[in-house]
């Protein structure tokens, strides 16, 4: 029996995918087709695939041309699977053409003529969804970049009253006049200053756009939940960009943790920092970030996220340069059983770490966390302790806009933070303008 073996990502599957199998199938006898696993494809660069694992071998079964699935989950299984079921040729696609020569050592080696005119990213891609960028030019410029791994969105424009950069300036729309950005785009991100964010994001979503928003949404709760209710109202996505929530990394460290790995947490530490200077040197937040409103939802996201947000008690401390600007600020929560501790600071520099402090062992993450694709769980006996590590392209970013595209096309915020954080952060944010429950140092 001569057996035969391709392998694939195969999503959305269509008529190019069914001719290479047809004629694979051809070969030999008996086909296995090896299906990639979600992690693997995005290793290898592949974050755009649109339909789960599970999806896609169905898609595969329902041919009925297959006669054994596998699935490819890490680099080199190949060779492994062409050996453990004694492989008599391995073919691909023409588009791999000399890619897979060195499995000639193993199997006979036949590159299939791809089929043109067809492609799971051209399917992506047939509606995208029309993205116009709102605020500072300055990291605009980066997500122009990062969304570029994107495919079905496209970036129709910029409203801002600052210089741009040439990546902006090649946008079909720079405005400075935000309804004329919103009558041509299905959603808008907004990484204005903190303090026009209600607004921009209430003017949005009353004219039907989505809303992906840095950071927080208003600075009290009562306006956040009063943007979030009008997003349920309006069958809007409103999403919080925070990109660490969106790596992989800090994903996968908040899965393990639930999973008991270091037993019950007792103590959540985590420190955000960056010596800036201070925008258009003022300090109102309709013209500059302070501390808290810059890293406190970057930092609350792994307090809040383990711990919850019905903490005991909260205390703010902050070193302020007039009434609102702080150049450091250092908050302590109390749990029922647990502590937990963020330290911001705009004006201050200090080792950016997070520490999951638990009675089983700690999560270390090195600094700067908040964009890191390396943690350790660590134990009393440190031959016991592990390292993770899971590859990181562009801080975070191209995985948030991917995840808030889906969202928008699904209909549902399938978001890594739900609105019970993003409310907590504006309250936080309140208790701060209001200094309660606060000390002035
Ligand atoms: N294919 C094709 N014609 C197309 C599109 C795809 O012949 N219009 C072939 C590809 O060459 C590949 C198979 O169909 O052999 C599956 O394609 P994808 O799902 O795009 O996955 P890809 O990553 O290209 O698969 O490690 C090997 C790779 O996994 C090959």
């Amino acid at each position: 029996m001569k057996k035969v073996i391709t392998y694939g990502t195969f999503d959305l599957f269509h008529y190019g995918h069914r001719r290479l199998l047809e004629r694979a199938k051809e070969l030999g006898d008996y086909l296995i087709v090896g299906i990639t696993a979600d992690d693997f494809d995005k290793s290898r660069g592949k974050i755009n695939v649109r339909q789960s694992l599970m999806e896609r071998v169905a898609a595969v079964k329902e041919t009925g041309l297959a006669d054994e699935i596998v699935i490819e989950e890490y680099e080199g299984q190949k060779i492994d699977d062409i050996k453990r079921y004694q492989v008599d040729i391995f073919t691909v696609g023409s588009d791999w053409k000399g890619k897979f020569d060195y499995l000639n050592e193993y199997c006979k080696v036949v590159y299939l003529d791809r089929t043109e005119g067809v492609s799971s990213t051209e399917i992506r891609s047939e509606s995208p969804l029309k993205i116009g960028l709102v605020g500072s030019a300055g990291f605009l410029d980066k997500v122009v970049r990062e969304c570029a791994y994107v495919n079905d969105l496209e970036i129709e424009g910029v409203y801002t009253d600052e210089g741009i950069s040439s990546a902006l300036q090649s946008l079909p729309l720079v405005t400075r006049n935000y309804r004329g950005l919103l009558d041509k785009v299905d959603a808008v991100y907004i990484f204005s200053y903190p303090g026009l964010h209600y607004e921009e994001i209430r003017t949005a979503l009353a004219c039907g756009k989505h809303v992906l928003c840095e950071s927080l949404f208003a600075m009290t709760r009562a306006e956040c939940e009063e943007l979030i209710h009008l997003a349920e109202e309006k069958g809007l996505v409103l999403m919080s960009a925070v990109k660490t929530a969106y790596s992989i990394a800090y994903w996968r460290l908040i899965l393990l943790v639930k999973s008991g790995i270091i037993g019950n947490v007792i103590s959540v530490d985590s420190t955000c920092t960056s010596l800036d200077e201070i925008e258009n040197g003022r300090t109102d937040y309709k013209n500059s970030w302070n501390s808290i409103t810059k890293w406190g939802s970057t930092a609350l996201l792994p307090v809040f996220q383990i711990l919850g947000t019905d903490y005991k008690e909260c205390r703010i401390t902050s070193k302020l340069l007039d009434n609102r600007y702080d150049t450091f600020t250092k908050i302590d929560f109390v749990y029922q059983n647990a502590v937990a501790s963020i330290k911001v600071g705009r004006g201050v520099k200090s080792e950016g770490e997070l520490i999951i402090s638990g009675t089983k062992g700690y999560i270390y993450v090195p600094a700067p966390w908040w964009k890191t694709d390396y943690f350790e769980v660590r134990y009393e006996n440190p031959a016991d302790n592990r390292r993770y590590f899971y590859q990181l392209e562009g801080e975070g970013i191209r995985y948030e806009f991917l995840s808030f595209s889906k969202a928008v096309k699904k209909g549902t915020v399938m978001s890594n933070i739900n609105d019970v954080f993003n409310k907590a952060v504006c309250d936080i944010v309140e208790q701060f303008n209001r200094q309660e429950n606060f000390n002035r140092i």
